[in-house]
């Protein structure tokens, strides 16, 4: 369990104006009008807190590094405040066996209660020796904990379709959740990205709270409420002859997120406001099928 006061984040936690505006902010991006907001708030206050086991696989953790450094207020003391997040390495003051054991008995004692949200694609390749967790395979973790979950949410492009370290010729045999565990009867929800916009994230739990039921997914296994559209159309500079990154590669019309609506750092911008074309990083297999990323522009 972490221990929320030793990690000296909270400070007395946000405040209640600051979380009300990031649940508008989620209502926004579940495609509901602002009403929603306080519903929201209502729900993730209601308690009690929904539980989180968040697994840590063959990732860059850049997953958890951008939810982290993403909002004003800070997404940790957003997300102490709105989920019991049980276990999460990178968050934990602890580490070592104890804190591991932890994992299993608290999935144990919570089965069918907790979200499972998985960071990272699991190395399947000579039985998964190539990803190894407190002397056990990142593999065995998944098929032990997932299965336990009443609901997986793969956060980012390699949890939900192996990411970059399934790139061609994907060596460690790297796979996300669905792929590396074909018998998990338990709902999976990708939310890709790499990294993925963490108010989509919060999104599938916040409608999962109001409505008592995951949200509705594309045949990619994403909700439709984040990638049921391609970045290009959402994208202001189809508007804007000279702003479109389209000569130097993007790859907005091949690829389905809200990017652009929902933007990132708390609302100040997205890749092409930047200035960067969309690499397409939501999609399967973008390392192989949308490189190179750069000035070629998209013929499909
Ligand atoms: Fe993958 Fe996330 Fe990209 Fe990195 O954890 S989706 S490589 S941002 O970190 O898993
Ligand atoms: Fe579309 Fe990319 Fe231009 S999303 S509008 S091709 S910048």
């Amino acid at each position: 369990m972490i221990d929320h006061e030793k990690e000296g984040k909270r400070q007395g936690g946000i405040s209640r104006r600051q979380f009300l505006k990031f649940c508008g902010v989620v209502a926004g991006a579940l495609g509901l009008d602002a009403t929603f907001g306080p519903k929201i708030f209502e729900a993730f206050a209601a308690g009690p807190k929904p539980s989180v086991l968040w697994l840590h696989f063959a990732e860059c953790t850049g997953c958890t590094e951008a939810v982290l450094r993403t909002i004003d207020p800070w997404f940790d003391e957003l997300i102490l405040d709105s989920l019991s997040l049980d276990y999460h390495e990178t968050l934990m003051a602890g580490a070592g066996k104890t804190v591991h054991d932890q994992l299993f008995q608290s999935a144990q004692r919570y089965a069918g209660q907790f979200f499972c949200v998985v960071e990272g694609s699991i190395p399947t390749g000579s039985g998964g020796v190539y990803g190894m967790v407190g002397n056990r395979t990142m593999l065995s973790i998944a098929q032990e904990i997932c299965p336990k979950a009443k609901a997986v949410i793969c956060a980012g492009t390699c949890s939900s379709y192996g990411g970059i370290a399934a790139a061609y010729p994907n060596p460690t045999g790297a796979k996300g959740v669905k792929a590396a565990l074909p018998n998990l009867t338990v709902p999976v929800v990708n939310v890709p990205g790499c990294p993925p916009n963490p108010v989509n994230v919060v999104g599938v739990i916040a409608d999962y709270l109001l409505q008592n039921r995951l949200p509705a997914l594309d045949s990619k296994g994403r909700p439709r409420f984040a990638y049921g559209r391609k970045v290009h159309e959402l994208c202001p500079y189809r508007e804007q002859e000279s702003r479109c990154l389209k000569e130097q590669g993007c790859k907005g019309e091949r690829c389905f997120n809200n990017c652009p609506s929902v933007k990132f750092n708390d609302g100040v911008s997205f890749p092409m406001q930047a200035g960067h074309p969309c690499i397409g990083c939501s999609e399967p297999n973008f390392w192989d099928t949308m490189t190179p990323f750069y000035g070629e522009g998209d013929d499909d």
